[in-house]
């Protein structure tokens, strides 16, 4: 009788078929071209022994971290519960460990230590590229962080934010600090200068009190910060534009009564991405703070910052690039349609071997950028060194934070439905990707900054840019395969040298319609140029080569087609808007 009742209670049945779900496995030892850059360039056994290790960490814990932090979002927790006004941003443990891990690890103290000269910035990135996707955007703060600790560094290490300083490169979680980076204003994000409202009060001990609303201040549960404001001479008055900026630093500090220190946090932002990271409003109300650049020099003193941060926004599309990809391919090999597995359907292959492509450019140019860094910061770059870094920064982060979305668009589909559903933490890569070309400088404002860097250089820069490609090239010759690659890029530099010359001699506005393409050409025939030299190198792979040569496949050299169809002469401006607003 009893088992009639079982019977009759019994489960429905839900079928016996379950998909494997696609596994994240070592990202360092899986990623054959991060080796191959790092055997090529940095063949240290020290580094290898830890990206290794380090790798391991994200399968066996930190990835789980991350997760926790997308599913267990900051909140923000404004009164105790006897009425008074906290502002407490409450985090989850996953964040928190994250913080410890980012010390102990020495994300941000490695480029600091330079115990692997001018390749100590590779190093790092490279371990960075390995944490982003796992790191619940706790690489967020870090680039934040690295930005600050570069700012004091090039303004000198000297009260009051010599201690600030240790803190941001320290290995030691309980001294370690992070920094925020507070710019925008409701006004302007991209026009800083016109839309920065808050006021600097001087103080008599030279201090100042800063009165102001900052409009978007992400990973606000940070130590410090660095922020832009306008001096008041002694009637009130301020200087308006850029001219009138000066860069300031503060705490983020608590009273005996635990309440902030002269900041009333208005909301945390309920945003598309990023939702493991507090972004708050912030109502500045007498905020203590010191003055570190001159009076009206804010915004030349934050570009280092810039720098940092453009480039770690890039270290984060790079990698998010590939693991989607190390997803996909590993669930192609788990996943059946049409009585084989997803890896045995060749348009599937192609699809997926067309993001690597992406993938390896992107990565490239990364690394190239770094490499770069790392020379000026161990005093070895060359004026052409600094040229390029210079221009390829703006270049390397809007070309990779457009690039993230679309190739991670393209990841999602890979895995059919499922890269649609939340609980997966697939569709996290596609919403945390968008962001990349929004903050710190959106694609226009960036392609503009390419503009201006040309402009104030007189040839200087674009010179150093021909003359690196070319030399990227020489050593191709002798290998035949890469012929096609070679004469694409040889062909587009061409191609750009020539519309260089014609945009000279066009009205202004030519070059601004020119600037999203121009970037683009940049960055394409940069860094085929770079896929080409890796797969010179005696150890590269007949993969490498094949990259190169479907990297060059592309249109390289955007603005000559363009050029071509008359869409950046200035007539172009009225017809575009008239079509916009039809
Ligand atoms: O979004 C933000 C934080 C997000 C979270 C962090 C994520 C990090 C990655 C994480 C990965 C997971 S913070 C807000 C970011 N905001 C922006 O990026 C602002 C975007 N707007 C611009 O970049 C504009 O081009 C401005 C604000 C720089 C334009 O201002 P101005 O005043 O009109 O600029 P000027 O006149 O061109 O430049 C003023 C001075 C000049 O120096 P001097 O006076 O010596 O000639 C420029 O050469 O600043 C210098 N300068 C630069 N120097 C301007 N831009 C640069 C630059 N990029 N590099 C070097
Ligand atoms: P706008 O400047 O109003 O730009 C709107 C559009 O106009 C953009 O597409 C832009 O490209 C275009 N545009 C503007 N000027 C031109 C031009 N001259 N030519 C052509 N096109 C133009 N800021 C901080 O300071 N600190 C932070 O911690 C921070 N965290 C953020 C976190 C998130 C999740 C987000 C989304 C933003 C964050 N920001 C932060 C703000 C971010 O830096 C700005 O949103 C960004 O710089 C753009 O500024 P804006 O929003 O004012 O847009």
């Amino acid at each position: 009788e009893a088992a009639a009742g079982d019977l009759s209670f019994s489960r429905a049945k839900i079928g016996s078929f379950f998909q494997d779900q696609p596994v994240l496995k070592n990202p360092f030892l899986e990623d054959a071209l991060l080796k191959g850059y790092l055997r090529r360039h940095l063949p240290e056994e020290a580094v290898f022994s830890d990206l290794s290790a380090f790798g391991q960490r994200m399968v066996k814990e930190v990835d789980t971290w991350g997760r926790e932090c997308e599913v267990n979002p900051p909140r923000l927790v404004h009164f105790d519960p006897w009425g008074r006004r906290v502002d407490h941003i409450v985090t989850s443990e996953a964040w928190k460990r994250m913080k410890d891990l980012s010390a102990q690890e020495g994300l941000v103290a490695i480029a600091y230590e330079k115990l692997f000269g001018e390749w100590s910035r590779v190093y790092q990135m490279s371990k960075l590229y390995i944490y982003c996707p796992s790191s619940g955007l706790y690489t967020c703060p870090l680039a934040m962080t690295d930005g600050a600790a570069k700012v004091i560094q090039s303004l000198g290490v000297s009260p009051p934010v010599e201690e600030a300083y240790s803190r941001l490169i320290s290995r030691q979680p309980e001294h370690f600090w992070t920094s925020g980076q507070w710019m925008t204003e409701r006004q302007g994000g991209s026009d800083v200068g016109s839309g920065t409202e808050t006021v600097a009060v001087p103080q008599t001990d030279g201090s100042y009190k800063l009165h102001g609303f900052k409009w978007f201040t992400s990973a606000t549960d940070a130590d410090m910060t660095l922020t832009l404001a306008r001096v008041q001479d002694r009637t009130g008055a301020t200087t308006p534009g850029s001219r009138g900026l000066s860069l300031f630093y503060a705490e983020v500090s608590r009273d005996e009564d635990g309440r902030l220190r002269g900041i009333e946090v208005q909301r945390l932002k309920e945003k598309l991405g990023t939702r493991q990271l507090p972004t708050a409003e912030l109502l500045l109300d007498g905020l203590p703070a010191y003055r570190l650049s001159e009076e009206g020099r804010g915004v030349a003193s934050i570009a280092n910052m810039l720098t940092i941060t453009r480039i770690h926004n890039s270290v984060s599309a790079a990698a998010a690039m590939r693991r989607v990809l190390l997803l996909a391919r590993d669930y192609a090999t788990r996943r059946t349609a049409f009585g084989k597995l997803l890896k045995n359907h060749p348009l599937h292959m192609q699809t997926l071997a067309r993001m690597e492509v992406e993938t390896r450019g992107a990565f490239l140019l990364v690394m190239e950028v770094c490499r770069l860094l790392g020379r000026e910061e161990s005093g070895l770059a060359s004026q052409l060194d600094e040229h390029l870094l210079r221009l390829l920064t703006p270049v390397l982060k809007l070309y990779t934070g457009k690039q993230a979305v679309a190739v991670i668009s393209e990841g999602l589909e890979s895995f059919g439905g499922q890269g649609y559903m939340e609980d997966t933490g697939l569709p996290g890569l596609l919403r945390d990707a968008q962001v990349l070309s929004i903050w710190e400088g959106t694609t226009n404002i960036l392609s503009l900054d390419v503009l201006r860097c040309v402009a104030r250089s007189s040839g200087m820069v674009l010179h150093a840019y021909f003359t690196r490609v070319k030399s990227l090239l020489a050593g191709a010759s002798s290998v035949s395969s890469l012929a096609p690659a070679v004469k694409a890029v040889d062909d587009a530099l061409s191609d750009l040298e020539k519309f260089v010359q014609v945009a000279a001699s066009k009205e202004p506005n030519y070059l601004e319609l020119a600037a999203r393409d121009l970037a683009y050409s940049l960055a394409r025939i940069y860094a085929g140029a770079l896929l080409i030299d890796h797969a010179c190198w005696k150890e590269a792979s007949p993969h490498d080569i094949y990259a190169a040569v479907r990297w060059c496949e592309q249109d390289l050299c955007l603005v000559v087609t363009k050029q071509e169809s008359g869409c950046y002469e200035s007539r172009t401006t009225s017809l575009d808007a008239g079509l916009v607003y039809e």
